[in-house]
C-alpha cells in the first residue's frame, strides 16, 4: 500500500527541511504532499527545492491562509486522486516524530481504517505540558468519547494515518471544522461509518522552533460542533425516528 503524508504548513521556514529529511529516513516509501497556503518566509519554495532534489516530494500551493482542516480536505482529494492508499495526517513543526510513521503505516496495512498517534493511551506522552493544559486537553477528549459514544481515548491528535478506501466513504465537501473540531469529526465519520480505529501510542513534544497557529477559536469551534453533533445524532434523530414509528392518535 503507497503511503501519501500530507504535510500542511505555513511559515514552517525553519522546521521544513529537518520534516522532510526525517520523513524519508523513517518511511522512505512514502511520498510527501506539501500544502502550503502562500506562506510569506518562502515554506513553499524551500519544499519545491528539497523535492527537485530528492524527489518524491510535490507542492500544492493555495493562495492565502485557508486554515488546517481545509488544507487537509484538498490533500486527501488530491491524493486519493492520485491512487495513493494510505493517507498520513502530520504537523510540520516535528512536534510529531516522523520515526513514529512506520507503526501507523503498519496499523493501516494490517486492517485499521484510522490510526491515530495517541497521547492518551498507554505509552503515549506530553512531557513538558503544564497540568492545566493536559487537563483541558485530556478533558475535551473525555467530553468528545462521552457525547459521541466513540472509544478514542484521543480523537484530537493530529499525527494518524486513513485507509484511502476509509476517507473515500466521506463527503470531504461537507467537513467543516478546522482544528481540533476537524480531527474529531473526521475520526467521527470514520467510526460511524463502521471504520475500525485503533490507537498507537506517541510522544507529542513542544515546538521548538516556528510559531503556533494555535487559538482558543479553534477550542470553542470543537467544543460547540461536538455538542452539537451528539445533540444532532443521539438526541433529535432518535426522536425523529421514534415520532414517525408513533402511529397519529386518532379519536
Ligand atoms: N496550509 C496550512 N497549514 C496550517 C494552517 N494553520 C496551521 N497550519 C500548519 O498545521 C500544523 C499545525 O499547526 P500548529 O500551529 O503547530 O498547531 P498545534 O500543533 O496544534 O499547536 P502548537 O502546539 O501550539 O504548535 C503546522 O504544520 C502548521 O504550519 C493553515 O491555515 N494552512
Ligand atoms: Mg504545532
Amino acid at each position: 500500500m503507497k503511503p501519501l503524508v500530507v504535510l500542511p504548513t505555513y511559515n514552517e521556514a525553519e522546521n521544513i527541511i529537518e520534516v522532510l529529511e526525517l520523513i524519508r529516513a523513517a518511511a522512505p516509501e512514502a511520498d510527501v504532499l506539501v500544502v502550503d497556503d502562500g506562506s510569506p518566509d518562502g515554506t513553499g519554495d524551500m519544499a519545491e527545492w528539497w523535492g527537485t532534489d530528492h524527489g518524491g516530494v510535490r507542492v500544492l500551493r493555495r493562495p492565502s491562509k485557508s486554515g488546517l482542516g481545509s488544507a487537509y480536505r484538498a490533500g486527501f482529494t488530491q491524493g486519493i486522486a492520485d491512487g495513493y492508499q494510505i493517507l498520513i495526517e502530520m504537523d510540520s513543526d516535528l512536534q510529531h516524530d516522523p520515526a513514529m510513521l512506520p507503526a501507523l503505516i503498519h496499523a493501516v496495512s494490517d486492517g485499521a481504517d484510522l490510526a491515530i498517534g495517541s497521547r492518551y493511551v498507554p505509552g503515549g506522552q506530553v512531557p513538558g505540558w503544564k497540568w492545566s493544559r493536559r487537563f483541558i486537553s485530556q478533558g475535551g477528549n473525555r467530553y468528545a468519547a462521552h457525547v459521541l459514544g466513540m472509544p478514542v481515548r484521543d480523537s484530537t491528535a493530529g499525527f494518524r494515518a486513513y485507509s484511502a478506501e476509509a476517507l473515500r466513504k466521506i463527503d470531504l465537501e461537507i467537513v467543516k471544522a478546522d482544528g481540533y473540531g476537524f480531527q474529531i469529526e473526521m475520526a467521527y465519520n470514520v467510526s460511524r461509518n463502521g471504520g475500525r480505529i485503533v490507537e498507537v501510542p506517541i510522544v507529542f513534544s513542544d515546538r521548538q522552533r516556528g510559531t503556533s497557529k494555535m487559538s482558543s477559536r479553534i477550542v470553542v469551534e470543537a467544543l460547540l460542533l461536538v455538542t452539537w453533533w451528539g445533540l444532532r445524532d443521539r438526541v433529535l434523530r432518535p426522536l425523529q425516528g421514534w415520532a414517525r414509528r408513533t402511529p397519529p392518535v386518532t379519536s
